[in-house]
């Protein structure tokens, strides 16, 4: 079994309704279990895309399923709740992206892990570091040591999803 963490975010449409049924959806699965969820985090969007603001949160699950597998479960989700797509990095009903698989590094076209944006996201980093304080990335550093340089981005907790 391999131990990985997931972010979730929504900017369209019912936010908190869309991250219920994406944990709901991921439960489902009889390949993944889920181990911890963060709070739900209200957040500025990051990029250089006008939209309205985000629900963030981070999943940690045990999986027997591979990286790329695992990518497509999380396709499918993100299809199951209609996510639009469109504007890269623009507005979605949900998004659902794969920061860490066990200390695996992976760097194929489509499928990048640790998720190279990770470090440099509140939305991701304070989320992570809610669940797993002493977690570490494959290279070896603290995930709260990014989390610690990344103070200027508005992030709100809002509360647990259940
Ligand atoms: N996702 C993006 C781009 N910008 N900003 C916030 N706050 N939250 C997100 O989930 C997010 C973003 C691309 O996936
Ligand atoms: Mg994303
Ligand atoms: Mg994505």
């Amino acid at each position: 079994m391999a131990k990985a963490f997931l972010s979730l975010g929504s900017n369209l449409g019912d936010r908190l309704r869309l991250l219920r049924d994406a944990i709901q959806l991921i439960e489902n699965q009889d390949s993944i279990k889920v181990l911890k969820l963060s709070s739900i985090y209200e957040t500025e969007p990051i990029g250089n895309v006008l939209q309205s603001d985000f629900y963030n949160m981070v999943v940690e699950i045990e999986t027997k399923l591979s990286p790329r597998e695992l990518l497509r479960v999380a396709k499918k989700i993100e299809e199951a709740l209609r996510r639009t797509r469109g504007v890269h990095w623009g507005p979605r009903t949900m998004d659902i992206d794969i920061l860490l698989y066990d200390q695996k590094i992976i760097s194929e076209e489509d499928l990048i892990i640790p998720h190279p944006e990770m470090c440099r996201r509140a939305f991701v980093l304070v989320p992570l570091v809610e669940i797993e304080p002493e977690l570490k990335l494959p290279e070896g550093d603290l995930v709260s040591h990014f989390a610690s340089r990344v103070t200027n981005q508005r992030i709100k907790k809002i509360g647990t999803l259940f």
